[in-house]
């Protein structure tokens, strides 16, 4: 195992390195970002209040909206001739959110990354294609640092130009590969369309993350590829990937706690809750110096698992994200999480895993379309067998949503193919409305 006495430290000797950690956080930030240094002074949090990790609760929160604030250098907490990288989050809506890396928390980076590929037993002697994109979003550089770091040969092929990133399979003998959930699946079809036969080659595992993803999907994924998909989780605010990531007993990911400490917090109240209780996930960084961060709110809904991993690592685990604060739909009343509307697609036999959620609003009346695209087996049958599968799952989406939603089998390849996070909701209601 990758740094395997820091990955099975037994838990009183984890908690009071984190202890010891947080404490030099607070100092650090207190001293170099005015943005903590107001926030804790009205807190009441003194460098030095901190004497147990149950103080961490007595922090303020940080959220995006307080990180756009202070575009683009307000939370360097060094000299900022000491940040020798820079990434940004895609920013979508605002400001982006920009996260300033040492030299030292490149080498965190490294680490983690490392103990990432490491837990899906990736090695030296492996050869690791890097299908995220390169540049400020974080997952091409996080899996290059790791990859590197480990000793295998990475192929930094960066995301798309994906008939050049099979061919590079084919004629490296790419073992491993890393990349979207939704670009694994578009590169698995693409094989099999022109006859290249991945299931049956070398490649063996893959490291996906950076987009939400259902079990069913990893089904999928691991057939189409003839691998073992490993889920792994970061956000841009923290480092990027190599926050958790899962090992090979596919069960929830293990957090890299001697960096990252993680909540799970009530979103309404911000009361702290228990191991297993599903809430919001909070995380601090600990050892990091560039922008170091205080129980950032990731907005991602998962609860933490405290209980032994037979792969011996001693760190709590988050269960597969289950969602986005910000990507629940209400409709008509009633939570959906995207992913849940994947689940039901991917049971149904003759839709393939290609699908786009609509919201729209008739009246006052929302409404959910479900476009998924039909297999090409399907395609030429009679309308009245396309017609029967499509009322199907509309009934198997209202018994395990609640709601009546309609259902389009389009054609086969309609819906497009994802490089990088996939683009699965549509609301025009926010448009009609003009909100
Ligand atoms: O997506 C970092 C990353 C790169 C993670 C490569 C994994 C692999 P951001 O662009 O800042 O950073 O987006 C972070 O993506 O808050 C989650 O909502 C979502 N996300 C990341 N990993 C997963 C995952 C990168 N495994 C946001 N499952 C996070 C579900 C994920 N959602």
């Amino acid at each position: 195992m990758w740094n395997e006495t820091a990955q099975t430290m037994p838990t009183a000797q984890l908690r009071a390195l984190q202890l010891q950690r947080l404490q030099e956080l607070v100092s650090r930030v207190h001293e170099w970002v005015p943005f903590y240094r107001e926030r804790l002074d009205a807190a009441g949090v003194v460098p030095g209040a901190v004497n147990g990790l149950e103080d961490l609760a007595k922090l303020p929160f940080t959220s995006k909206y307080d990180m756009r604030e202070v575009f683009p250098f307000g939370l360097f907490a060094c000299a900022s001739e000491d940040i020798v990288e820079v990434h940004m989050s895609s920013g979508t809506t605002g400001k982006p959110v920009v996260s300033g890396y040492t030299r030292g928390d490149l080498e965190i980076w490294g680490e983690v990354m490392a103990r990432t590929l490491d837990a899906g037993g990736a090695g030296a002697g492996d050869v690791v294609q890097v299908g995220y994109g390169y540049g400020l979003f974080t997952g091409g550089f996080g899996a290059h640092y790791g990859s590197t770091r480990l000793g295998a040969m990475t192929l930094p092929m960066s995301s798309g130009n994906t008939f050049r990133q099979i061919n590079t399979m084919v004629d490296f003998g790419t073992t491993v590969l890393a990349c979207t959930p939704s670009y694994a699946m578009f590169i698995g079809e693409y094989a099999a369309e022109h006859g290249i036969d991945l299931p049956n080659g070398p490649l063996r595992a893959g490291f996906f993350g950076a987009e939400p993803w259902s079990e069913g999907m990893r089904a999928e994924v691991e057939a189409k590829l003839g691998i073992k998909a490993y889920d792994i989780y970061g956000l841009t605010e923290l480092i990027g990937p190599g926050v958790a990531a899962e090992c090979t007993e596919q069960n929830g990911l293990h957090i890299f706690e001697d960096h990252f400490y993680p909540e799970i917090i009530d979103s309404e109240t911000g009361e702290v809750l228990p191991d297993g209780e599903v809430g919001e996930l909070v995380l601090t960084t600990l050892t990091r110096t560039g922008t170091p961060v205080v129980r950032y709110r990731t907005r991602d809904i998962t609860y933490l698992i405290d209980e032994p991993c037979a792969c011996g690592r001693t760190s709590r685990r988050i269960h597969r994200l289950m969602g986005r604060n910000d990507d629940m739909l209400i409709i008509r009343g009633v939570n959906v999480f995207p992913q849940q509307v994947e689940e039901v697609l991917l049971r149904v036999e003759g839709v393939e895993p290609y699908y786009q959620i609509v919201v729209d609003r008739d009246g006052s009346m929302d409404t959910l379309e479900v476009e998924v695209e039909m297999a090409s087996s399907l395609f030429s049958d009679e309308v009245k067998v396309i017609l029967a599968l499509e009322r199907r799952i509309e009934h198997e989406l209202k018994l395990a949503l609640g709601i009546q939603a309609t259902v389009k089998l389009v054609n086969p390849k309609t819906i497009e193919r994802s490089e990088g996070k996939a683009k699965r909701i549509v609301d025009r209601r926010a448009v009609t409305t003009g909100a």
